[in-house]
């Protein structure tokens, strides 16, 4: 049988979710920074630290609009995918299909972990200043169209934390029909 895939929308912070991985708003050197990167490094330990300093010597970290897999210490989760998303200049420098690779990039590492279930922050909109809006139609569009193609991945969770991208992402999945997934937006 052919069980559908499910996108689910929660207002709320993403380090604690136990769930098989949490994606992370990197930046290129994996050594993390300030916004969600710092919670995530700070929550998840030396353990995890670890990992990316060992992937910053091995790989130079990660280019933009790539991602690279650490186990996630001690944060409920089992991985983190820290995905890189670009900042945003003017939208004259490819911001749009980078931010469409970190998603696209982050899933297929989750598919080669076998992880059935992800959660995504709204990459690039806090630092980095992508438009929300812009953002946000990305995002869903660029999971919506490549999770049928995925073998493991079959629940991909939007965590937001400000009520614009709530406002944004609930706009967007609540507009979609899709008979092959099932769609849930957390009311807040
Ligand atoms: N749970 C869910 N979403 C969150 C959380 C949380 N705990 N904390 C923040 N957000 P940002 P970026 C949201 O700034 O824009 C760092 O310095 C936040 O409201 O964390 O991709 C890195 O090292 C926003 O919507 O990441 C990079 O240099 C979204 O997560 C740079 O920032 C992303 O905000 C990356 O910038």
């Amino acid at each position: 049988m052919n069980k559908r895939k499910q996108v689910t929308l929660i207002r709320g912070d993403i380090t604690n979710l136990a769930v098989d991985a949490i994606v992370n708003s990197a930046n290129k050197s994996l050594l993390g920074g300030g916004g969600l990167d710092y919670v995530i490094h700070k929550k998840a330990g030396m353990l995890m630290k670890q990992a990316c300093i060992e992937l910053n010597k091995q790989k130079g970290g990660c280019p933009t609009g790539q991602a690279e897999v650490t186990i996630a210490g001690d944060l409920p989760a089992q991985y983190i995918i820290h995905a890189v998303g670009p900042r945003w200049l003017d939208g004259q420098h490819n911001e749009a299909d980078l931010l469409c690779s970190a998603y696209s990039n982050a899933l297929s590492k989750a598919d080669e972990m076998k992880v059935q279930t992800i959660a995504f922050p709204s990459i690039s909109t806090g630092v980095y200043g992508f438009p929300k809006q812009l953002a946000g139609e990305i995002a869903i569009g660029t999971v919506l169209s490549t999770l049928p193609h995925y073998s493991f991945v079959g629940h991909v969770l939007f965590v937001v934390q400000d009520s614009e991208n709530y406002q944004i992402y609930q706009d967007i999945l609540s507009k979609l029909v899709d008979e092959n997934l099932v769609i849930n937006i957390e009311e807040i």
